[in-house]
């Protein structure tokens, strides 16, 4: 891949659409104005030259598929979800089901060391690894935030960040295991699919062909924080939807994050940036893993918009409303539903 550093942003093809990928090593004014360009037509970009190193994703990969590699019996002690823990197929509290394993993780620095006594037979090599992850991926986060502000023309540049440096943000990591379909062969034949070879195969990855399965892994739905960081192994899956509702696949990169715009950034930024709808498709010979990282708000902060974002043209778009109100009303309904609709003021 050729890193043009005067230009951040540039085109990955994926089948139908060109996803924006920033380069945050570019010219800071010109990252600003492409990220804000990128979520206005897209809600999704990759980041490359990100600065998170790499035996930092290493190390937190090493435990998700370690984690994932363990009999269910096993991986039950971790669970249910409720809603941090394990959980497997079902997805939240209202009858979602997805082809799915998943591990919601409490990111709070007292929860850390506590939650991963179920998790790890190392519980300290478990809680370092994630807490590694987790500061660097908040980190960057919190820089793409800020450049996002700026963007903006927004004169408080720390107000989208300042929401997931607060000791009390109720952020999370997810990490997720799409284990191809029907493949309960016995042989290990072709795994080169997997980064880490070392590693024992969990039960469900082993190589097969299913070449026309579409099977849903996390069903269509737009996140409800500020910001995610999605970090996936080299295995595809992830579709976003566009305008005309075409499900467009987004190539993976294990060398990049995927960063997108959640339903309280569109709130915050009064509409002008979209947290688009998206889904995980199950892979028909490979296992996928991610790691996605939810930047969100503290349970009582207040959600509005910058007075700079509102104008005789663009009217207040949201009332105002707590993280916890909003989380309340997400528990409420299905994935699928749309939340932030509930929030509009016309
Ligand atoms: C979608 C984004 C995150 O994965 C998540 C999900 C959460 C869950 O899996 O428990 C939810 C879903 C997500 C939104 C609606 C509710 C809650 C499942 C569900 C049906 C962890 C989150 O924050 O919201």
């Amino acid at each position: 891949m050729v890193v043009a550093s005067t230009d951040p942003i540039r085109s990955a093809k994926i089948r139908a659409i060109d996803l924006p990928i920033v380069d945050l090593l570019a010219e800071r004014t010109e990252v600003s104005k492409f990220l804000v360009k990128a979520c206005e037509e897209f809600g999704f970009f990759k980041v490359i030259n990100h600065g998170v190193p790499k035996d930092i994703i290493t190390q937190m990969e090493d435990e998700c598929f370690e984690f994932f590699s363990k009999p269910v019996s096993e991986k039950q002690r971790a669970g249910p979800p409720n809603p941090y823990g394990y959980g497997s197929k079902n997805i939240g509290f209202n009858g979602d089901v997805g082809e799915v394993e998943y591990l919601l993780l409490d990111i709070n620095p007292l929860s850390i060391f506590q939650g991963s006594n179920t998790i790890s037979n190392d519980p300290s090599k478990f809680s370092n690894a994630l807490s590694g992850y987790v500061e660097a991926v908040r980190g960057l986060a919190c820089e793409i935030l800020d450049l996002m502000a700026e963007g903006l023309w927004v004169l408080d540049t720390s107000v989208f960040s300042r929401f997931i440096r607060d000791v009390d943000s109720d952020s999370l990591l997810r990490l997720n295991y799409y284990a191809p379909l029907k493949d309960r062969d016995t042989s290990p034949s072709s795994f080169h699919h997997l980064q880490h070879q070392h590693h024992p195969l969990p039960p469900l990855c082993y190589h097969h062909h299913h070449p026309h399965n579409n099977k849903i892994g996390f069903g269509e739905h737009s996140d409800p924080q500020i910001l995610t960081i999605l970090r996936s192994n080299d295995v595809g899956g992830l579709q976003i939807s566009v305008d005309d509702g075409e499900w467009v696949p987004v190539s993976p990169d294990p060398t990049a994050f995927c960063v997108n715009v959640g339903d309280v950034l569109q709130a915050m930024t009064n509409g002008r940036f979209l947290s688009v709808r998206h889904r995980a498709m199950v892979n028909s010979n490979k296992c996928r893993m991610s790691m996605a990282y939810f930047g969100a708000p503290p349970l009582h902060a207040s959600i509005t918009c910058p007075p700079e974002l509102i104008a005789p043209t663009r009217p207040q778009r949201y009332r105002p409303f707590t993280w916890a109100e909003y989380k309340k009303a997400m528990y409420s309904l299905r994935l699928g539903d749309s939340r932030l609709n509930l929030f509009r003021l016309h």
